[in-house]
């Protein structure tokens, strides 16, 4: 039995009902899903060894090209963009594939997008690299740079790559996008389409989130 001022126990019965709706609501769910990343997305950029992989992140960071060949160990690094008026933060995460499958997955959970690279000028690694992927069934759009197009005379076609690819996977996107971290050809472009991609997708879930990150972004100017 309960002691106390009925007034006062159905105030408090008040604010636990309130509370227990606010934490079952759908809204609550969404942000706390998303609060801890909401300027920010994580790009995994996952491919066969030595197809380009640190090679883009380090061009798409630093502009420049990374000459010293450096197996990567884990590298988590990170890039400031505007977007839509929104202040945002890209997290390349470059896999290497020597990992274990716990640490594989762990990441393809984390990611909102993969980069999936390969190398025009080394035949098959588009195949392993998108059969390892798929195995871990993502449920992210995946975007596919071809890589070290300086090295292959513009004549390889990618039409092929392509279907491929769009055979393999529903979830790739659009078309694969030639790129060289060498001469930094089309590197900025295809970072720039998944930044876009994810946080469309992000939009399109609340609108309440787009305040969110906008009132962020003035924050930060
Ligand atoms: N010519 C050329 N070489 C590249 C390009 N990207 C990477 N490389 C070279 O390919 C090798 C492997 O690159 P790296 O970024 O370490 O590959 P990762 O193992 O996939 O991270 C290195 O010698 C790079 O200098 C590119 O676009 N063009
Ligand atoms: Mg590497």
């Amino acid at each position: 039995m309960i002691q106390g001022n009925p007034l006062e126990i159905i105030i408090l019965s008040s604010v636990c009902r309130f509370f227990r709706r606010i934490l079952n609501s759908d809204l609550w769910h969404f942000f706390k899903k998303n609060l801890p990343k909401i300027n920010s997305i994580n790009v995994l950029v996952s491919g066969e060894g030595a197809v380009g992989k640190t090679s883009l992140v380090v061009a798409y960071i630093e502009g420049r090209f990374n000459y010293d060949y450096d197996p990567t160990i884990e590298d988590r690094n990170c890039k400031r963009v505007t977007h839509d008026g929104l202040n945002l933060m890209v997290n390349m995460e470059d896999y290497n594939g020597e990992y274990d499958a716990a640490y594989f997955e762990r990441l393809y959970r984390e990611a909102d997008a993969v980069l999936l690279v390969y190398s025009l000028i080394d035949n098959g690694t588009l195949e392993a690299g998108l059969t390892k992927c798929v195995l871990m069934n993502p449920h992210v759009p995946i975007f596919i740079a071809a890589n070290k197009c300086d090295m292959d005379d513009g004549n390889t076609t990618i039409a092929e790559s392509q279907k491929y690819a769009d055979n393999t996977t529903k979830n790739v996107q659009g078309s694969i996008v030639r790129t060289s971290a060498k001469t930094n050809a089309n590197v900025e472009q295809i970072f720039n389409r998944i930044v876009i991609k994810v946080f469309r997708e992000r939009m399109k879930v609340n609108d309440l989130y787009k305040k969110v990150l906008l009132s962020l972004s003035a924050q930060n100017k």
